[in-house]
């Protein structure tokens, strides 16, 4: 009996034995599959900031100053932007010529949209400065205006929101472009992308389905476009799979400003922002003071308590995109208010941020 138990039971452990070949042999055809899928996504988590030097970090930190970021920049930006105006239509034609003329390869998503107004045109920009690349870093703000009526005619211009952030993600478009022509050996495989979205205001309320019109197209639209290199595209690769992450640019300009680290996944990158301003700091590059924080800072760490910010990153969240959102907490007090113009601005703050945002940039794409 015993004997004759043994037996059977060598048998089903030589037979098991046997599917587990059978069963290995399956899947070492889709683990090979899963391992260059795996690996490239891993490569997206392990990036690092390139580490600069103290001359390096005042080089990047010497700015042509905020008077010719607004004569550049603000200046054609800061107009009535709402969707089908006239204001909507010169922002956007000046953000595409811009772009271009810095040599970024520039795509356009046109495309209509039900809102509670009717059927409205939009157009979402994205600019990639290497093509090529298989990711990319997504840094992104929206162009458009909310629609608040003019008073004593004076027009609603949505300085921080997001005049600024736009200004911004332009001067990083001319930096970033001018260190790549310098620096012919700096690494190409992962590219900065710019993103510049339509439709972020509601028309009438903001609910899900009035409200941020282009980044729920642009994230649609991403999630379904295979991945330029036909090797990627083969292991079920989309375009959206390319973005290293989604850093969003919001309410920017205003005294003050507080960023949280909102997204544990995208620590790493947060915590490069707040070492940049730590170094910039201590080597009196930062003119502008947090004089509403007690710490004296603009990267103050953790939110206490879960907070939930509506916004531009929601549809890329929902589809697992990485994010890192850059809007200040407690928002500017002029937010969708007629004073939210050039008078909200802080230049030392603005000096400041695009101070923190270019070596932050450039240390990501290691153009020193
Ligand atoms: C940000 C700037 N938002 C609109 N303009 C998004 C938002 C809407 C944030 C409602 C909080 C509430
Ligand atoms: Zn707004």
């Amino acid at each position: 009996m015993g004997y004759r138990f043994f037996l059977l039971l060598l048998v089903a452990i030589l037979h098991l034995g046997d599917c587990g070949k059978g069963k290995n042999a399956g899947i070492s055809g889709d683990s090979s599959f899963n391992a260059e899928r795996n690996n490239f996504l891993l490569q997206k988590k392990l990036h690092k900031l390139k580490e600069f030097s103290r001359e390096a970090s005042k080089r990047l930190a010497t700015l042509s100053g905020y008077s010719l970021f607004y004569n550049e920049y603000l200046a054609e930006l800061l107009r009535v932007r709402v969707p089908g105006t006239v204001g909507h239509r010169a922002v956007k034609e000046f953000i595409i010529k811009t772009l271009s003329s810095n040599g970024w390869k520039v795509e356009k998503q046109v495309f209509e949209g039900k809102t509670p107004l009717g059927m409205k045109n939009f157009t979402n920009i994205i600019a990639t400065l290497y093509p090529e690349a298989n990711r990319v870093l997504s840094l992104a703000a929206h162009y458009d205006s909310k629609i608040i009526p003019p008073v004593n005619g004076k027009y609603f211009v949505a300085a921080t929101d997001s005049a600024v952030p736009c200004g911004i993600l332009l001067d990083l478009a001319k930096i970033l472009a001018t260190k790549a022509k310098s620096k012919k050996d700096a690494p190409k495989n992962v590219s900065p992308q710019l993103i510049f979205l339509d439709g972020e205001e509601a028309f009438v309320e903001w609910t899900n389905t009035d409200s941020i019109y282009g980044s729920r197209y642009m994230a649609d639209a991403l999630a379904l476009k295979p991945h330029h290199d036909k090797k990627l595209s083969n292991q079920g690769l989309t375009e959206l799979d390319a973005m290293d992450a989604f850093v969003l640019f919001d309410l920017l300009g205003a005294k003050n400003p507080t960023f949280y680290n909102f997204f544990g996944e995208t620590s790493h990158l947060y915590n490069g922002l707040r070492n940049i301003e730590m170094q910039l700091r201590a080597s009196n590059e930062l003119t502008g003071r947090n004089e509403k924080h007690f710490s004296g800072h603009y990267f103050i760490g953790e939110p206490g308590n879960g907070m939930y910010i509506e916004d531009d990153h929601i549809p890329f969240l929902k589809k697992g995109v990485p994010i890192l959102h850059l809007i200040p907490v407690p928002f500017p007090d002029v937010w969708h208010k007629l004073e939210d113009d050039e008078t909200a601005i802080d230049p030392a703050t603005v000096e400041d941020l695009i101070k923190i945002f270019r070596h932050f940039v450039c240390a990501y794409f290691s153009l020193e």
